[in-house]
């Protein structure tokens, strides 16, 4: 079965090259055109499609300057980008590759060569897109692993102070669970930190509201814009969350079920903190949440 969820954007002034360069990849790719440069920039961002075919020769602005805004822009920079033109003669094809171009074609193209090109380079940006959501899941529990928590906790922690909000961090650990692998095993321990995942991701519904196996046993909720009263309720609920799958624990000291301890941070937009000063900061209140008698949060 023919796979079109990658998507391709053609660009060429040219209709007749439009339509040749549809006809040739219709059956692998969703396809979009653009006519222009301009229009070339706007649908990008609009679309941000995998792969870009673009025109050098165009009247409002070349291909090379298209392709110096995609690439300077974060939003636009991942998209791969093959060069299709008659400037067919290798100091311009360098200048191709130096903007940023993983391929250069020479007009008149063969169909072929088109086909195993762009094919060759939607199965390298499928396979580089798998890698990258893979490097950065929890095998065990699917949710983000701690190399993408490093880097969203980053980006938060920069927007938070941007947008003038409150933005909430909160460390949790699991209670007595040293004891519950020692007595249920080790496969029950595994089993029941998939629940406590799951717990996370059932509560946390905001777009931008993020939950990271951080190790171990050890788990961060990052929530943006949330106040002290919105963070509450958040982890609240999912300490409810969690107490309704009730995970027997016998030999918990804090409950007769699977229970969880929270330090929660709130970073003012104002404050200049660091991410492992915040990290730092939720630790020592998770630390005071134990030493309370766990089955809590601290705020
Ligand atoms: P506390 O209430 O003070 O947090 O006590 P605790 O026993 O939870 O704390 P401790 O840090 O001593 O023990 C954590 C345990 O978590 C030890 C380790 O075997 C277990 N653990 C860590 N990662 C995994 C995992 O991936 N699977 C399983 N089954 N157990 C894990
Ligand atoms: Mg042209
Ligand atoms: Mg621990
Ligand atoms: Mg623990």
């Amino acid at each position: 079965m023919k796979n079109l969820s990658q998507k391709v954007l053609i660009v060429d002034d040219e209709k007749a090259n439009r339509k040749i360069l549809k006809e040739l990849l219709q059956d692998e790719a969703t396809i979009i055109f653009a006519k222009n440069g301009a229009q070339a920039v706007e649908l990008a961002r609009k679309h941000l499609p995998d792969l870009m075919l673009l025109d050098v020769i165009m009247p409002d602005r070349s291909g090379f300057e298209v392709i110096e805004e995609i690439k300077s822009d974060k939003k636009t920079m991942n998209i791969s980008v093959i060069f299709v033109t008659g400037l067919a003669n290798s100091d311009d094809e360098e200048r191709g590759f130096d903007l940023g171009g993983c391929d250069y074609i020479y007009k008149p193209f063969k169909a072929n060569i088109v086909i195993a090109r762009v094919m060759m380079h939607l199965e390298l940006i499928k396979q580089r897109k798998m890698l990258n959501e893979v490097a950065h899941l929890d095998a065990l529990t699917g949710i983000s692993n701690r190399r993408r928590m490093d880097i969203v906790l980053a980006d938060e922690l920069a927007a938070n102070k941007r947008d003038h909000k409150k933005l909430a961090v909160a460390l949790i650990d699991v209670d007595y669970f040293k004891h519950y692998n020692d007595h249920y095993g080790h496969g029950a321990g595994d089993a029941a930190l998939k629940k406590v995942a799951t717990s996370f991701r059932e509560v946390l519904q905001r777009p931008r509201d993020f939950v990271a196996r951080y190790g171990g046993e050890e788990f961060l909720i990052i929530l943006p814009d949330s106040n002290i009263e919105g963070t509450q309720l958040i982890i609240n609920n999912v300490m409810k969350a969690l107490a309704e799958k009730a995970i027997k624990h016998e030999y918990s000291l804090a409950s007769e079920f699977l229970t969880i301890s929270i330090g929660a941070v709130i970073v003012e937009s104002d404050q200049s903190i660091t991410p492992a000063d915040v990290l730092a900061k939720a630790d020592k209140l998770l630390y005071q949440a134990k030493e309370n008698g766990r089955n809590q949060l601290v705020i």
